[in-house]
């Protein structure tokens, strides 16, 4: 006998590996998806997620075949659903300031008009304060005639994934469950249970809300923070890393890692979403200065390219430079809000040729990506580590200045050694690192 019917709608990196674990544990499940050949991939036992996730290709194909896991592009299955979780992309809108909740509000509306009563519906989406509480509840209530808290339940449970570790975080990870009554939160914390190993925290669901943005904000400062002291060093003509080394040392230190900048789909929105919660009754300074320090860096990398082309008197207009690591994150093969393409974008302004190699990462209709290293670095004029890929900490040297028309390197991931780069007769710039030439090794 199933533990009840769970629906999980949206089965992208989180909505499938949760979707996954309830079938395992017995819950017989329906995966909702609008992109068809998604959820065909999926009836035919396979995970559609790219990259190397652990047991998920394996699990996947096990629920699947045990009949406990369906997928459909339609909403029917919800009618008889005992716990249906919403878990579609919530990105933000630089530009207007403010959270893209199409996907949301149209699933929500969807589940909305086929929830039957008692039901307990839950967003894992991340959101902007408040959400749950002033767009989901209303729409539900609307769409079902029904009263959230007397005729279904309410929640929220952000998830806290991590490409690479889907299936690892969603079972070990402490957890918030928030929901807007007493009675959603403790039933929400019952469900998951069932798969969740971690601690649950029973809070209020903007609570939840909160904490959620807020652990990512916290993260996106702790990152700022270590790249402005990169850019310090790098003008005061210190090594950064001997730097963070030596103040890690000290107690209750914890300085990130300077970098390339910041990439996926969690920091560089969740600062924001977690603003639009206050309503502009208070406008935070500090994450959004975090914010545009950590958005700011591509450009540096660029202006490390640009510098040290014209110490080797070239022009910019013409020069070549490769960009090694397209993905937003080392060994993953995700590529949003990826630094790769906004440093490509800077050089190409410049009149700048690049050439982007990954090797995770595969070309699509807007970029073109490279998987061959030598044919990537062939007559090159200048090499830019952009996420540190396993693979970038064993370039042989020797043979990258045999095939590079000019011996320049920029290291924005802390992946080479500038010593021997220098000694091998590279001209070397780093974030956070002393300028080094070719000349004066
Ligand atoms: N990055 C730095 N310096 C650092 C750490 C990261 O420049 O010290 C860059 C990375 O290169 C990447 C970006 O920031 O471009 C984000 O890296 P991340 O390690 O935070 O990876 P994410 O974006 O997958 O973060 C997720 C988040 N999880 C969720 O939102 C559910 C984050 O809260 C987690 O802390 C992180 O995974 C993790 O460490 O697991």
């Amino acid at each position: 006998m199933a533990l009840g019917k769970l629906c999980v709608v949206g089965l992208g990196y989180v909505g499938l590996p949760v979707a996954a674990k309830f079938a395992e544990v017995g819950f017989n499940v329906a995966g909702i998806d609008i992109v068809k050949n998604k959820v065909t991939l999926i009836n035919e036992g396979k995970s559609p997620i790219e990259g190397n996730e652990p047991d998920l290709a394996e699990l996947v194909a096990k629920v699947v075949s045990d009949g406990s896991l369906r997928a459909f592009t339609s909403y029917e299955s919800v009618k008889d659903a005992d716990f249906v979780i919403i878990v579609v992309e919530t990105p933000f809108d630089n530009g207007a300031h403010k959270p893209i909740y199409g996907a949301l509000i149209s699933a929500t509306k969807s589940v909305g008009q086929h929830i039957k009563k008692g039901v307990l519906v839950i967003i894992e989406s991340t959101v902007a304060p408040g959400t749950v509480k002033n767009i989901v509840q209303p729409l539900l209530e609307s769409e079902s005639g029904m009263v959230a808290g007397t005729d279904f339940m309410l929640a929220t449970a952000p998830e806290r994934v991590m490409p690479g570790k889907l299936l690892h975080n969603l079972v070990h990870m402490d957890r918030v469950v928030g929901g807007i009554d007493e009675a959603s939160t403790s039933k929400a914390v019952e469900l998951y249970k069932h798969i969740v190993k971690g601690h649950l925290y029973p809070v209020d669901s903007t609570t939840a809300e909160v904490v959620k943005t807020v652990e990512n904000a916290y993260r996106d400062v702790q990152i700022a923070f270590a790249n402005e002291i990169a850019l310090l060093c790098e003008n005061i003509g210190v090594d950064v890393w001997q730097v963070r080394d030596l103040v890690n040392r000290a107690p209750s230190r914890n300085m990130h890692l300077p970098g390339a900048g910041v990439g996926g789909h969690c920091l560089p929105k969740d600062s924001w979403l977690l603003a639009f919660g206050a309503k502009g009754k208070y406008k935070p300074k500090l994450i959004s200065l975090a914010r545009d320090i950590n958005d700011a860096m591509p450009a540096h990398m660029s202006d490390l390219c640009e510098e040290a082309l014209q110490s080797h008197n070239l022009r910019l207009h013409g020069s070549n430079v490769t960009i090694l690591g397209v993905a937003y994150l080392e060994n993953s093969d995700d590529t949003r809000n990826s630094p790769a393409l906004i440093l490509k974008q800077n050089l190409e302004v410049l009149g700048i040729n690049t050439t982007l190699h990954d090797p995770h990462v595969k070309s699509t209709d807007t970029f073109r990506v490279l998987s061959d290293f030598e044919e990537a670095v062939e007559n090159s004029d200048c090499v830019a580590i952009v996420t540190a890929h396993d693979e970038y900490r064993k370039i042989d040297l020797d043979r990258l200045k045999g095939l590079m028309r000019t011996p320049i390197l920029v290291d924005g991931r802390n992946v080479l050694d500038p010593d021997e780069c220098s000694h091998k007769g590279f001209s070397f710039r780093a974030i956070g690192r002393p300028i080094r030439n070719a000349r004066n090794h």
